[in-house]
């Protein structure tokens, strides 16, 4: 199958082309794409070296998939162009996913809800993926009434040049580009995203309205702090979850132990607890510390990490993409235009 990466030069597209490798996707040619000052440049694909195109010789060379990661502007503009082409797009941006025509898409929980009428499938915001996962299974069984979430996001999140200015900071270098508005090396941000009129950041309303749309239940209610913290490995999250339902912990961890894509790492009596240190580079979710809340009834707390370069973007773009090829749904010749 031919596709196409869009931002290939990116933090997220770098980690599709090693995904797209990892899990033996059967890419029959790949077609990098990025912004016209890299067009020319090679990226590097299971040890081969391949030429960055423009959007409009990626469109023409008819991929079945084009995995876009190039920020939501480029999305809004480009996507409808491949779809047009008959070519399926896997969109990491924010750009579509609350459009009510666009399904936002996470496999373990709704990909049976995609045809192949989907010509732009929206892949969600890192911070809800990971979140969702984790409340999925045990939404089935107690019904999610309420969730507070605080997050700790890695730099990540931001792209290159937000990873530089961390590590320029560390070690003192003045000339690189500043992303964040303060310095982010010993310090932390209360500020994802812009801040929106009702006082919370985009980042927080993406929590809050992404959680309803991929769950398909709009009674869940969310409240979000999201906060960029200095590291790399992936987001963690402090979340604290009402059920309409009474539960046992003890149903709770054999839940999520049971649950795809979910790894439990919970024994604190060995210190053991998920991190972003060690989710770096792994696909899973991980969770831990999972208690009760003694403050409230039928109210839990857990802690859950993922790499968000991972399951919160890369992966689960190439888990869409996957479940597309089985089931038949793309085109795998794409019409050109
Ligand atoms: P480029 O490297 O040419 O700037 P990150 O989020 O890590 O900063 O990466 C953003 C990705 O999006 C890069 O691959 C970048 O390419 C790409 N990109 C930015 N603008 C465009 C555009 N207009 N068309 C295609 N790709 C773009
Ligand atoms: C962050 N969650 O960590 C953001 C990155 O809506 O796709 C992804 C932004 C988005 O900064």
């Amino acid at each position: 199958m031919k596709i196409a990466v869009v931002g290939a030069t990116g933090l997220v597209g770098s980690e599709i082309l090693k995904v797209l490798a990892e899990r033996n996707f059967p890419v029959s040619e790949l077609i990098p794409v990025a912004s016209e000052r890299s067009v020319g440049k090679q990226v590097e694909f299971k040890g081969k070296s391949y030429t960055v195109v423009s959007f409009e010789d990626a469109i023409a060379a008819k991929p079945a998939i084009a995995i876009f990661s190039a920020g939501g502007s480029t999305s809004l503009s480009l996507a409808p162009k491949f779809a047009e082409a008959g070519i399926t797009v896997i969109d990491n941006s924010s750009a579509w996913r609350m459009d009510p025509s666009k399904k936002l898409v996470v496999p373990e929980i709704n990909a049976n809800t995609l045809t192949p009428e989907d010509k732009i499938i929206a892949n969600p915001n890192c911070s809800t993926i990971q979140m969702v996962v984790a409340l999925k299974p045990l939404h089935d069984r107690f019904t999610v009434k309420r969730v507070v979430v605080s997050t700790y996001q890695s730099v990540t999140g931001t792209g290159k040049a937000a990873v530089d200015q961390l590590f320029a900071e560390r070690t003192g270098q003045q000339d690189v580009e500043k992303v964040y508005p303060h310095p982010i090396d010993l310090n932390v941000l209360p500020h994802i995203d812009v801040f929106l009129d009702n006082g919370y950041t985009k980042e927080e309303m993406k929590m809050v309205n992404e959680t309803k749309k991929i769950m398909g239940d709009d009674s869940i209610q969310v409240t979000a702090t999201t906060v960029r913290i200095p590291t790399i490995g992936g987001h963690s999250e402090a979340v604290n979850v009402e059920f309409e339902n009474e539960f046992e912990v003890s149903e709770v961890v054999d839940l999520l132990t049971k649950a795809e894509g979910i790894v439990v790492q919970d024994d604190p009596a060995n210190k053991i607890y998920p991190m972003p240190l060690t989710a770096h580079g792994k696909d899973e979710v991980f969770v831990g510390r999972i208690r009760r809340d003694e403050s409230q009834p039928k109210t839990l707390n857990m802690w859950i990490v993922a790499d968000n370069l991972r399951k919160g973007a890369a992966t689960n773009a190439v888990q869409i993409a996957e479940y597309l090829m089985k089931h038949n749904l793309v085109e795998s010749e794409a019409v050109a235009v």
